[in-house]
């Protein structure tokens, strides 16, 4: 069962994990627009694992006898100056979500909601995961800075992304 407090802010943040997904879906699209598939096929992946995250919160919710409220999506950005501004603003986002998910934490264990806290953990290995490797890809792209053929090839590592739900 959980408390007011608690339902609000777990109902809160899957509406920002679905804002996470219709981001990442942006981004994808963005990316094949200047002709970057790989860098496409990356985010496509992200906007599914963000998928997976809004439908944790969604079925938990449930499973703890709620039912969701959906809100309105805002609407992300749609261009972009380069990529390197695309990954940046990739992990400036998962920082905030880091923040989201110990504000989470802290409330749990304030609250004595240990179902809560136990579900919450799966996403502090999640978002150490998330901000390694969009820190791994903006170091990539500075050290190719202007180089066509550089970013080309790390358009290719991209590429090579799937999804394991
Ligand atoms: Fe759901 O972790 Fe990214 O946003």
């Amino acid at each position: 069962m959980l408390n007011k407090k608690m339902y609000a802010a777990l109902n809160k943040h899957m509406n920002v994990e679905l804002y996470s997904s219709y981001l990442y879906l942006s981004m994808s699209s963005y990316a094949n627009s200047i002709g970057l598939k790989g860098t496409a096929n990356w985010f496509m992946v992200q906007y599914q694992e963000e998928m997976v995250h809004f439908m944790k919160f969604y079925n938990y919710i449930n499973s703890q006898g709620e039912h969701v409220e959906l809100s309105g999506i805002s609407a992300p950005p749609s261009e972009y100056k380069s990529l390197l501004d695309m990954f940046e603003q990739t992990l400036k986002h998962e920082q905030f979500i880091t923040r989201c998910i110990n504000d989470l934490i802290d409330l749990a264990l304030n609250e004595k909601d240990h179902a809560t806290h136990i579900f919450m953990q799966w996403f502090i290995t999640e978002q150490i995961e998330e901000e390694d490797n969009d820190r791994d890809i903006i170091g990539k792209l500075k050290l190719i800075g202007d180089n066509g053929q550089g970013i080309l090839m790390l358009d290719n590592e991209l590429a090579t992304r799937v999804f394991t739900p």
